[in-house]
């Protein structure tokens, strides 16, 4: 293969011998590859945008009618094909796309921060009784954090995503948690990167300790709130329906 002209400046010696010495049957085969994925990916892409449009209606309806609203911020990510590749390999899937449909949940990813945890089990339960909404798994971290003490509420969620050729349901994770959960996990996943997962004991029992003050604020906070609204005794826990 003959390097583009116009980006032929820009390589290095090494890159344009590298491609020059690609035969055209296996650059056929990576374009068709290429185009292959992205069909794949497509509907992950839509069904992020079905439940990102759901929650802003939920956000905007809070906002309007409501003194005050549960959401504080919303974010979405498709999983990049090394991510799922490191996946595939990890849960030992056959790497067919339609296995790979079948086995990863979490190539859509939505996550919800909220003001409290009422709010994040509010958030869920008005997200899952929506009539398209299915269910298809629940993890609770909130009510059992992680042995580090990562604390979120997970949920595999499949929505209708309606294409040319017809419909098609979808899986997206969505993740759940207060600001101070999400304060703690973002800096918790910083460092375990940062570290390549071989994270020094001290810094462990520093983000242990660090899991328990976000815990206590998230209780303080809830509590202060409740108090200014006058409202009685807390409930976090999943609706008795899941
Ligand atoms: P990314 O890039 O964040 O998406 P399963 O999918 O059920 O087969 P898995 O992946 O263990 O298995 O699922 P789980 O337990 O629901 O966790 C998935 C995601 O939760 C992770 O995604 C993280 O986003 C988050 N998470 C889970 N545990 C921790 C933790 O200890 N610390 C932090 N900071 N985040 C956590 P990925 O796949 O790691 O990647």
């Amino acid at each position: 293969m003959q390097p583009d002209p116009a980006v032929a400046p820009l390589l290095s010696t090494r890159a344009i011998e590298a491609l020059q010495s690609i035969d055209p049957e296996t650059l056929g085969e990576v374009q068709a590859f290429r185009e292959d994925f992205a069909r794949f990916i497509m509907p992950y892409k839509f069904g992020i945008d079905e439940i990102s449009t759901k929650v802003s209606i939920l956000r905007e309806e809070f906002a309007e009618l409501q003194d005050y609203n549960p959401i504080e911020h919303i974010s979405s990510r498709l999983k990049s094909a090394e991510s799922i590749e490191q996946k595939v390999i990890r849960k030992n899937c056959e790497p067919t796309f339609e296995a790979i449909r079948d086995a990863i949940t979490d190539i859509a990813g939505v996550r919800i921060v909220c003001s409290f945890v009422s709010d994040v089990y509010r958030v869920f339960d008005l997200l899952t009784r929506q009539e398209d909404v299915r269910v298809l798994r629940v993890k609770d971290y909130i009510a059992h954090p992680k042995p580090n003490g990562y604390k979120s509420l997970h949920v595999i969620l499949e929505v209708p995503v309606f294409l040319s050729d017809g419909p098609v349901r979808v899986p997206v994770e969505v993740q759940l948690r207060t600001v101070a959960m999400d304060f703690w996990a973002s800096l918790e996943h910083k460092i375990y990167y940062k570290y390549d997962g071989e994270v020094p004991e001290r810094l462990l029992r520093d983000l242990t300790a660090a899991a328990s003050t976000a815990n206590q604020l998230d209780l303080t906070m809830e509590d202060l709130h409740r108090q200014v609204r006058g409202e009685g005794g807390t409930v976090y826990s999943l609706p008795a329906s899941v």
